[in-house]
């Protein structure tokens, strides 16, 4: 019998953990560590030990399907094919919408905007980002000039202060997690805050537990602290920053006084000045921040304040330092890289310059649609929604929405009013349901591609068996529609590494990379203009990214989120993940191992509140919002702050998406799954 090992990278998380898989008789079944890889070292969380487990799944879609009399028959490539061109010719550009995704390759991602752009002459392309660092982007962009990670991983094992806030590291981003205790075995101190006491606060030397959305309050409050106490690093400040005074003057009003910030947050005063002295004190203090962040109305804005705060204490630049905004999805980074966002093509150059849309179109040797910002994620499925016959036709790679974005109902509203529909996906989904013809893919261990994870390493993914049925690579699947939609001058690929070459060349920060530079286990931090350059792991080291090179402070005054706990809905509702799922769950609860673990989805509420309510632990209840109900087993346990309930999204029999707002951020467009209000009823008993 043949063994063999592949290397390749994690499908999950965006920590791009390596790992081999091991293929007997041309067939994957197992993982086995691969210690040379530089991110992980050989250990894995349990998603990256069980990550062969679900592509063999009996489940996976294996021929393309058309649905005909509402039901879903099983077609050649040809006819699906004929199908979708005959469609998508009939309708303009506008009308259509393309929606990419984080879980597939930087390569699969380039071909889908550009198949947007240059075929389909649509400006509507995006992906789940928008749910997710959308507030990154535009924040982080904002204050510095580049919206991505400024440290490596590694790096953060260096640190001598590590402000964890918004991100449940350890279930999360595992990995990460084990960077964060090699710093703490060196003596750094961990400051946690969350309104959960999660695994990560297990680890915490400080452990913050406050009301969901009331960030900007305590950050604001840190820096007073900072500022009261003369922590601050005034060369930092002077030399590479500007607008400092305008924040000086918000921060420092009483609103964000110790006493005040601990009624709005509920985290006990003395622990905020605990929290302001380690921080401001260590001269190498760094935050770790996710979805508790930017998923928010205030997700900029929260972001901003990060960023303030590390300006003004000069922790950026260095070792130990920085700002690492943990990308969610193993692929989200690479998939922003490549252009699948509304506002700009691959290497975050804008659709709105005139230059760099004649460059693309040069590049790509056609007219493509016009220079403006297409619908985002967010925005598209309102309007499909709200303003039916604008937007069509709707084409939809790797992604779930009708689990993954808020308001489900209104989700579901959207999906009917598409006139026609693509799915392409390695399982048939909630949201393939609704869809027109359905397109089986190829799964990350059944082709070749590249993935760019959170501190911006793009690694390889290298194919170690042949997909199930007919189903073919993401990336074959665009060269082929491409050229029977008569593009076959923009679509000419026969391998991943050919896409690869194009996408150097039309974008900066990857022009010094190609698949032979990358096979190296380290592979390559962007940017890397030149193929002399070694990449860059740590950003921003002796200017910002702005054309003037410094860094903006902006003022940023606290605000309540779009919805508060009122008396018919008194509690705040948040919504997260656990370690063991993964999203919509088409993967994880497919894969044995990590499915036994949490079978299904709980609601977490405080011992006092649920005694109030009359609820026992385990006990079915309702959960009520203004947009839905489900039913759910309670969990009550004293690590929630009293007034919040939280709740995974990952199970569509009580999927927290039926609750869940979708009031937006005005910039990033993100929606505030982290906070809205919620009632929980007993269920009467059945006598
Ligand atoms: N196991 C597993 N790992 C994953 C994923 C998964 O589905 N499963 N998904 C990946 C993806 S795409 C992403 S984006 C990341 C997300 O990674 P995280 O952001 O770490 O995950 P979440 O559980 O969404 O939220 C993090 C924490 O925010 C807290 N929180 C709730 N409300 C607030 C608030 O108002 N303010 C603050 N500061 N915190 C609040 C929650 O209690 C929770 O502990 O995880 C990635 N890793
Ligand atoms: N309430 C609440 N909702 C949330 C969040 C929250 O914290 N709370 N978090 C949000 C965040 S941060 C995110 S990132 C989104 C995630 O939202 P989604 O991206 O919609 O969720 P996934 O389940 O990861 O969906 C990915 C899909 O890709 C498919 N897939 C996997 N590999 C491939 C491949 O190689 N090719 C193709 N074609 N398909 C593939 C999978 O089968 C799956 O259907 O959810 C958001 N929704
Ligand atoms: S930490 Fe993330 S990348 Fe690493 S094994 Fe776990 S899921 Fe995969
Ligand atoms: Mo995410």
């Amino acid at each position: 019998m043949e063994v063999k090992y592949v290397p390749t990278t994690c499908p999950y998380c965006g920590t791009g953990c390596g790992f081999n898989l091991v293929v007997k008789d041309r067939k994957v079944v197992g993982v086995a560590p691969w210690n040379r890889n530089p991110v992980n070292e050989g250990k894995l969380c349990p998603k990256g030990n069980y990550a062969h487990e679900f592509i063999n799944s009996p489940d996976r879609l294996t021929k393309p399907l058309i649905k005909k009399d509402g039901k879903f028959v099983e077609a050649s490539w040809d006819e699906a094919y004929k199908l979708i061109v005959s469609k998508f010719k009939s309708y303009k550009g506008e009308e259509m919408a393309c929606l990419a995704s984080a879980r597939v390759s930087n390569e699969e991602n380039y071909l889908m905007q550009k198949f947007a752009r240059a075929v389909l002459k649509t400006p509507n392309i995006d992906h789940c980002a928008r749910l997710c660092h959308a507030s990154t982007v535009v924040g982080l962009a904002g204050a510095f000039g580049s919206g991505a990670m400024t440290q490596s991983i590694a790096d953060i094992a260096e640190s001598k202060c590590i402000l964890i806030i918004g991100s449940n590291t350890f279930e999360t981003h595992p990995l990460i997690g084990r960077r964060v205790m090699q710093a703490k075995a060196k003596g750094a101190k961990v400051i946690y805050a969350d309104p959960r006491f999660t695994p990560t606060a297990k680890q915490a030397d400080l452990y913050l537990p406050f009301y969901s959305g009331t960030d900007v309050a305590i950050l604001n409050c840190i820096m007073q602290q900072v500022l009261k106490n003369g922590w601050e690093n005034k060369d930092f400040v002077k030399n590479r920053t500007k607008d400092f005074e305008k924040v000086k003057e918000i921060v420092m009003k009483d609103t964000y006084s110790l006493e005040n910030v601990a009624k709005i947050s509920g985290i006990p005063a003395k622990d905020l000045a605990t929290a302001a002295e380690w921080f401001g004190k260590s001269g190498q203090s760094a935050i770790l921040y996710s979805m508790g962040i930017t998923q928010h109305t205030t997700g900029v804005d929260n972001v901003k304040s990060i960023s303030n705060l590390q300006m003004l204490t000069g922790n950026l630049g260095r070792p130990g330092t920085g700002i690492c905004a943990l990308r969610g999805q193993n692929n989200v980074q690479g998939a922003c890289d490549m252009g699948a966002l509304a506002n700009v093509y691959s290497g975050y150059q804008s659709v709105i310059v005139p230059e760099m849309r004649k460059k693309m179109m040069d590049a790509w040797g056609c007219e493509i649609a016009e220079g403006k910002v297409g619908l985002t994620v967010t925005k598209l499925i309102n309007v499909l929604a709200d303003e039916p016959g604008k937007v069509k036709c709707v084409y939809i790679m790797g992604e779930n929405p009708m689990i993954s974005d808020p308001d489900l109902h209104h989700v579901e509203k959207a999906m009917k009013n598409v006139e026609f529909m693509v799915v392409q996906d390695i399982f048939m989904t909630e949201t393939a349901k609704f869809a027109h013809v359905v397109l089986p893919a190829a799964c990350y261990a059944e082709k070749d591609g590249t993935q760019t994870n959170t501190e911006r390493r793009v690694q390889m993914w290298r194919k170690a068996q042949d997909p199930p049925g007919e189903a073919k690579a993401d990336w074959q699947i665009f060269c082929e529609l491409g050229k029977a939609m008569g593009f076959e001058k923009q679509f000419p690929y026969k391998s991943a590494e050919e896409v690869f070459t194009e996408i150097s060349r039309v974008t900066p920060s990857y022009g010094g990379m190609n698949y032979a530079r990358l096979e190296k286990p380290e592979a390559l931090h962007w940017p890397c203009p030149t193929l002399e350059h070694p990449g860059t792991p740590i950003l921003h080291k002796e200017k910002f990214t702005h054309p003037d090179g410094l860094g903006i402070f902006t003022p940023i005054e606290f605000k309540y989120p779009a919805e508060v706990p009122d008396k018919d809905y008194p509690l705040i509702l948040t919504t997260g993940r656990c370690i063991w799922q993964w999203h919509t769950g088409t993967m994880t609860r497919r894969s044995e191992s990590l499915e036994r673990e949490e079978p299904t989805g709980w609601a977490e509420i405080n011992v006092e509140d649920a005694k109030v309510l009359g609820i026992k632990d385990k006990e079915m209840v309702k959960a009520i919002t203004r947009r839905g109900e489900i039913k759910i087993g309670a969990r009550v346990t004293p690590g929630i702050k009293k007034g919040v309930v939280f709740i995974p999204f990952h199970y569509v029999e009580c999927a927290a998406n039926m609750l869940t707002n979708n009031a937006l951020d005005p910039t990033a467009s993100i929606p505030e799954f982290k906070a809205c209000a919620v009632r929980i009823e007993k269920i009467a008993e059945v006598k």
